[in-house]
């Protein structure tokens, strides 16, 4: 199956990556929803929705802080590397993190946005970039005085759009479509996978276990990313 998906990437023009946090999980970085993912041991709509962040603004903050911490001490994997060095792959993808930058790629589409940043939650558009190392306390945007919180997209909240298009338009147009460690449960982005499949493109997936979208796939790999996407590429 390996070497099937390899002369399919080979072959292919247009190829687009769609990543998921099992892309990071051999950084170190948790996923969401594996056994000892951050939902196993959090309530996603107190920490990761407007309303969680309405009702308890400090734990939120706080749960932000040392998931920045984590990630600031966290390093690329192979994956991400195998990633950054092909160049010509638009890489699509719902991680908040910046390993995949961090390995060397320029121009990566994040979905769900960045945890590097800080956004007002007012409409007025200030941003800030975060220390990982040393992340805020609460505070209030110095543009307009609404708090401030991760730029990263909560539960209820529309994708940037610019972003979207984009990444929707590499899907329509792409050959092949490298999926890697998502559990395709989030809507819209796992939505790309099907863009993608009935536009053509024929779908690779490499993950640990079969997932949501293991019946849109052409080929499907079951193994760690760190493995498995270098081989590939
Ligand atoms: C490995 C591995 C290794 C492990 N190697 N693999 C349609 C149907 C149903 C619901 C909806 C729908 N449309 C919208 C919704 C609602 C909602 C939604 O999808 N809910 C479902 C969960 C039920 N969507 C939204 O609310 C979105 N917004 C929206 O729709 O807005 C509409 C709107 C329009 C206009 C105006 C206003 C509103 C927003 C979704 C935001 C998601 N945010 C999060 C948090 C980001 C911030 C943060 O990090 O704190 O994004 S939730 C979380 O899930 C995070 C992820 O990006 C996302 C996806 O998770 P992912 O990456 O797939 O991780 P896991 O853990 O689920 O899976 C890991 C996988 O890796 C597993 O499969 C493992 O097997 C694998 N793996 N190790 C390879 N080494």
């Amino acid at each position: 199956m390996i070497e099937a998906a390899r002369k399919m990437l080979s072959q292919a023009t247009r190829i687009v990556s769609f990543s998921g946090a099992g892309l990071s999980a051999e950084s170190g970085v948790s996923t969401f929803r594996d056994p000892q993912g951050l939902w196993s041991k959090y309530d996603p709509m107190r920490l990761a929705s407007p309303d969680g962040f309405a009702d308890d603004p400090q734990t939120v903050n706080a749960w932000y802080a040392s998931r920045r911490q984590d990630l600031w001490q966290a390093r690329p994997n192979p994956a991400h590397h195998a990633l950054a060095a092909r160049t010509d792959i638009i890489h699509v993808t719902q991680n908040v993190d910046d390993l995949l930058e961090r390995a060397g790629a320029t121009d990566v589409l994040h979905l769900h946005g960045t945890i590097g940043k800080d956004r007002c939650h007012g409409p007025c558009g200030h941003e800030e970039h975060i220390d990982l190392a040393e992340p805020p306390g609460l505070r209030d945007c110095p543009d307009c005085g609404a708090p401030m919180r991760p730029a990263v997209v909560w539960f209820g909240e529309a994708l940037p759009t610019d972003t979207w298009q984009r990444a929707e338009r590499a899907c329509q147009e792409c050959d092949v479509l490298l999926v890697i460690g998502t559990s395709a449960v989030v809507y819209p982005a796992a939505g790309l996978i099907d863009v993608a499949q009935s536009h053509g493109a024929r779908v690779v997936i490499v993950n640990i276990e079969s997932s949501e979208a293991s019946g849109l796939a052409h080929i499907e790999l079951l193994g760690k990313a760190g493995e498995i996407v270098p081989s590939l590429l």
